[in-house]
């Protein structure tokens, strides 16, 4: 029952509704839910559905894209929720979408979840080249290179910009995750990690920079 809040965060994103979400997004705060919770229960749950609509041929690119935008919003309002957590030495992460790939919710979220935990944040947007991605590197000297794809077709792009970054001799670990990438698929580009959420990429990340 005291879950209701969250089904009603996963119908809104699925509806779209920009106001509601961020309404009942305040709602499960002040509940106590935390933004994990939201997260997973709530957000993820609605989009989801919607993926699965647009699948099935439902519903099409503008409603997806409304349904996005509701997100997005009521990500806006988890960001100072994330805990914000003191790491002794300020680590950077270098994170971006690869070439010719447009969603940029998940992203969103690895860049929200890492800020919480103390890294300094370097965010390159969407449909970022190779080049780019090593252009920035050399310039930021980032400990920790995120990519996220979520397209099978994508894929490809991730694999040329992992190869890129390691025949370059970059020493940043290189951490890849999107919703069709796999821990097999990691080993096999070469990344150094994988993430199946933002939670994970960086329970991952402490680990091998020996945060904890
Ligand atoms: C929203 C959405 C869109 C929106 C994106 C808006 C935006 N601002 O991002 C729009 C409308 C633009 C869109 C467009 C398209 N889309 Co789309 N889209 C989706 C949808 C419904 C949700 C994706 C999403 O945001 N999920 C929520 C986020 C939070 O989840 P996530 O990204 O997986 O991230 C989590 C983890 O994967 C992980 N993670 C993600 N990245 C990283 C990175 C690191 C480093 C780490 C550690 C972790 C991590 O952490 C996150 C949470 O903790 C999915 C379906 C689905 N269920 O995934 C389809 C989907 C991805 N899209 C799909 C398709 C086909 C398209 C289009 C080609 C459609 C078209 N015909 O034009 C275009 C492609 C545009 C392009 N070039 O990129 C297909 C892909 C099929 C495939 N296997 O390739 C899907 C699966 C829908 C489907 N079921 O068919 N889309």
């Amino acid at each position: 029952m005291e879950e209701k809040v969250l089904l009603s965060i996963a119908n809104l994103v699925e509806k779209g509704d920009v106001k509601k979400v961020r309404e009942s997004v305040e709602l499960a705060l002040r509940k106590g839910f935390s933004a994990e919770e939201i997260l997973n229960k709530g957000f993820m749950v609605g989009m989801n559905r919607v993926g699965e609509k647009f699948r099935n041929g439902k519903i099409f690119i503008p409603e997806v894209l409304i349904s996005a935008r509701s997100m997005q919003a009521g990500i806006d309002l988890l960001e100072p929720h994330f805990s914000i957590e003191s790491v002794k030495t300020r680590k950077k992460l270098l994170i971006g979408t690869v070439e010719g790939d447009l969603h940029d919710l998940g992203k969103n979220i690895v860049s929200i979840v890492f800020k919480g935990a103390g890294f300094e944040v370097v965010d390159l947007g969407i449909n970022v080249s190779w080049q780019k991605f090593l252009e920035e590197a050399e310039k930021h000297k980032p400990d920790v290179i995120g990519l996220s794809s979520l397209l099978t077709t994508t894929m490809v792009s991730m694999k040329n910009i992992v190869k890129k970054l390691k025949d370059e001799g970059l020493e940043s670990l290189v951490i890849v995750g999107g919703a069709p990438v796999s821990e097999e698929f990691a080993v096999e580009i070469g990344a150094d990690l994988f993430g199946s959420s933002a939670m994970d990429g960086l329970e991952k990340v402490k680990r091998a920079l020996e945060l904890v």
